[in-house]
């Protein structure tokens, strides 16, 4: 691509694949140090035990062994921070357990850290952790989120409540479903799910005693936000002593935006230690002790008119929330959840309330989507369900119901700034062949399978998040995002960005907003993130907000340095400043043909004597913080055909259509890819995946590939994947909402619904498995 052709809306190829598919990617694990040391953890295979005795003599023992920590070394260091505080409804604030960096007296879930043991080689380490001699007095365990008000999880919770949490209008929900004409009722599970980025956590931590300073190389998506938590609330290191670098990650999916005790272990060890310490989880490790995902237990009840016209809608769920608050975890089940249930319909009353458990299982918090897809799973299953019982087609249900006059206040404290749901709804009827549908059933059904047609019309907020609405809300933190632009002497252009990508191609899509901006070519234009060594700060990359937060503070900073160039512009054309335009990359005075190129302006702001130097400083080095204003609400219609086998009760997915509205879209083809990923993880929670414990001993019986089953090509149609010309956002400059997750959150529901419609039942448990599908068939 030249320079002067617009980049905005291209299908401009990534970038960053060239070091990807050359093998040439750079990840934690493939950064060694100078004097390189080891770690393992020794966790534990109880789900629920007192520390009676933890004997770490034969390992201190054993060859090559550095040093061997437990929960006793971090007596005095802080517990891991939760950054959400949920007030319960009588006002008590959330219970807030301690999160120990190592078990500390006990364990509580399969997994839970023991001792950390360092040594020179990762072998040495493991036969280490091997020879600790640990007497656990179990205890009872409850892993069920029905049943967690079993045995207590933590002292400070004896019922195991975290909090009881609400929104909407109780009383005008309760009475309107009161005296409705017709009350559908639903009570559903959202399946625990266990996140599984191709590269597993890492993290390599070193010691610089020359000036007490500390590097940590990390598996993360949010830098800056690891380093501020672990320094300030639990290692108590000042924030300029810590460099926190995430390289090249290899996809996270929310499951690295938290602080774990493994990296915060290993910074503290380094220092004890003075030498660097390398840990990579291995993937039995992942199952157990990376954050899971979803996990609800939920009653839903909605309230029609006989003309499928909603009344009220009213939601009871239950949150698991695992054995400690992980960093975001609590606000998943409430504000990432509830506040997204009135979907895409103009229900006049709607309350939910939510109760959030502890368990002795790994530690819930965001993952694809993060409380969205439970939303709309609730949302659009009801509707489907009302849709069948009141006789009335369920997309002819949802257009009875749709939004239409923006902007618009829901029931549960958002305000959708705008939308066009008949179009992505009109858009995937016809590209789905709804029309034909009729006719492939009759061809299933003249061979002995059964065929189903099911919809999902989902809507998100993402960008997360306007500081205030998540002050308000209970964030400990602001949700804005920061942005640098450094103008070379040549006029290439250096971007630094808070933004962190993982799999999502900023370095292309940033790198297209810039050049289009400034008129100039791609490849002068380099993206740089994932430091806080070299990026001024940043909130990182989660609830698809990069392009819509992270993107507007990287313009907010480009238009100061245009500003700044009409200014050195005007000197070199002896023009006033406001008679100076910036146009394609060049800066012209008005209604005349005196023009000079961004290139000449760059040179001139650092060769100062060729400008008034005492009225600008020299230089064109800019940067922007950016708050948004409101969330982004992506929306659409997601269809679903399946055909199943009644004998068997395999599913296959004949077809699978997302209409998807994202406002302006930099990159089509990128976008595309984004809902082909979000698809395959949603398809995969609707159909196999599972994270399972046993009831009684707690133990992850879903814990490796053999059991939890990751949803694979053979498993996938060929997705029909369109964006309509969208409803642009109205509070960012480029319009643009995010499409990060859209596919995980639409696509459960328009699953389960398709067999739903092809077996005529209302409900299939999800994952529908073979068995499940099976017995839902009798
Ligand atoms: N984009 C665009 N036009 C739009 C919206 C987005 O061209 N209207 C582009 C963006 O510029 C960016 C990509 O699409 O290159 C995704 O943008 P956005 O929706 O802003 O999402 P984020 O970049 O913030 O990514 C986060 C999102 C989330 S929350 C999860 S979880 C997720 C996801 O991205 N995890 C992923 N996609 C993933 N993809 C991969 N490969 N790996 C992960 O871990």
């Amino acid at each position: 691509m030249t320079a002067r052709q617009g980049f905005i809306g291209q299908s401009v190829v990534r970038r960053e694949d060239a070091r990807f598919l050359t093998g040439r990617g750079q990840y934690t694990d493939d950064i060694t140090l100078d004097r390189q040391t080891y770690a393992a953890f020794l966790r534990s295979p109880y789900a629920h035990a007192r520390l009676k005795r933890v004997d770490t003599e034969a390992a201190r023992r054993a060859a090559g062994v550095l040093g061997v920590f437990t929960g006793e070394h971090f007596k005095d260091v802080g517990g891991l921070p939760c950054g959400w505080l949920i007030n319960s409804i009588d006002g008590s604030p959330m219970k807030e357990p301690r999160h120990p960096i190592l078990a500390d007296g006990k364990v509580r879930y399969v997994g839970d850290r023991v001792a950390l043991v360092v040594a020179e080689t990762l072998e040495q380490a493991k036969a280490a952790a091997a020879l600790i001699d640990v007497e656990y007095e179990e205890l009872p365990a409850v892993v069920d989120v029905a049943e967690a008000a079993g045995a207590p999880v933590h002292d400070e919770a004896p019922d195991n409540q975290c909090y009881l949490w609400q929104i909407g209008d109780t009383d005008g929900t309760d009475a309107a479903i009161k005296s409705a004409p017709h009350v559908s009722t639903l009570t559903l599970r959202n399946n625990r799910l266990i996140p599984n980025a191709i590269e597993p956590r890492a993290a390599n931590a070193s010691y610089n005693p020359a000036d007490d300073s500390y590097t940590l190389y990390v598996s993360n998506q949010n830098p800056h936000v690891e380093r501020l938590l672990m320094c300030a609330f639990v290692l108590g290191i000042p924030e300029h002593k810590m460099r926190v670098v995430a390289p090249d990650v290899g996809g996270g999916f929310g499951s690295k935006i938290f602080l774990y005790g493994e990296e915060t272990a290993l910074v503290w060890a380094s220092k004890q230690l003075k030498r660097p310490i390398k840990w990579t989880a291995e993937r039995s490790e992942s199952f157990l002790a990376d954050a899971h995902g979803r996990d609800h237990l939920t009653k839903v009840e909605l309230a029609c008119d006989r003309n499928g016209k909603f009344l009220a809608l009213r939601v009871n769920t239950t949150a698991n929330l695992g054995a400690y608050l992980s960093t975001f975890s609590t606000a998943v089940p409430t504000i990432l959840y509830a506040t997204l249930l009135a979907g895409q319909y103009a229900t006049p009353k709607i309350s939910a309330t939510v109760k959030a458990v502890f368990t002795n299982t790994a530690p819930v918090d965001a993952y694809r989507g993060a409380g969205r897809p439970e939303a709309t799973y609730v949302v659009e299953r009801i509707v489907e369900t009302a849709a069948h019982e009141l006789g009335i087609d369920p997309a002819e249900i949802r257009r009875r119901n749709f939004i239409r006059e923006f902007p618009y206040a829901t029931p549960v404290g958002l305000t959708y700034d705008t939308g066009d749901y008949d179009a992505t709804m009109n858009q995937a009827l016809a590209l789905a062949d709804v029309a034909g549908f009729a006719q492939r059933k009759a061809a299933s059904e003249a061979r002995g399978f059964k065929r189903g047609l099911g919809y999902a019309a989902y809507i998100e907020a993402c960008g997360i998040a306007p500081s205030s609405v998540a002050g308000a809300l209970g964030a400990r933190a602001g949700l804005f995002e920061a942005g640098e632009v450094r103008v070379h002497p040549t006029g290439k252009v250096t971007i630094f960005t808070g933004s962190h990508s993982h799999g999502q191609g900023h370095e292309t899509t940033f790198a297209q907003l810039v050049a289009d901006k400034l008129g100039i070519a791609m490849d002068d234009v380099d993206i740089q993130h994932g430091d806080t060594g070299k990026v001024l700060f940043g909130m990182g990359t989660y609830g698809s907000r990069s392009l819509a937060v992270g993107g507007t503070a990287i313009l907010k900073a480009v238009d100061k340095v245009i500003a700044k160039g009409r200014k050195i512009a005007a000197h070199l054309m002896e023009a006033a400043d406001t008679d100076v335009v910036f146009e394609d990359g060049v800066f012209k005075v008005a209604g005349t043909d005196k023009a000079v190129p961004f290139a000449q302006v760059a040179l001139t702001a650092y060769v100062p004597h060729n400008f008034p130097h005492d009225k600008l400083e020299p230089g064109l080095n800019e940067n922007a913080f950016y708050d948004p204003s409101n969330f982004t609400f992506p929306a659409g219609t997601y269809i679903c055909e399946v055909e199943v086998d009644p004998a068997t009760g395999v599913t296959r997915i004949d077809r699978f259509t997302a209409c998807d509205d994202f406002g302006n879209v930099i990159n089509p083809m990128i976008v595309e890819g984004q809902v082909h990923g979000g698809l395959a993880q949603g398809i995969g929670q609707a159909l196999m995946e599972h994270g399972i414990y046993e009831p009684g001993s707690g133990q992850l019986l879903s814990g490796s590939y053999m059991d939890y089953a990751m949803p694979r090509a053979d498993d996938l149609p060929a997705f029909a994947v369109q964006t309509v010309k969208g409803t642009p956002c109205t509070h960012n400059p480029i319009g643009a909402k995010g499409c990060g997750e859209a596919g995980a959150i639409g696509s459960p529901a328009a699953v389960i619904n398709a067999i739903c419609d092809a077996l005529k039942v209302k409900d299939v448990p999800m994952p529908a498995t073979p068995y499940n599908v099976w017995r839902a068939a009798r």
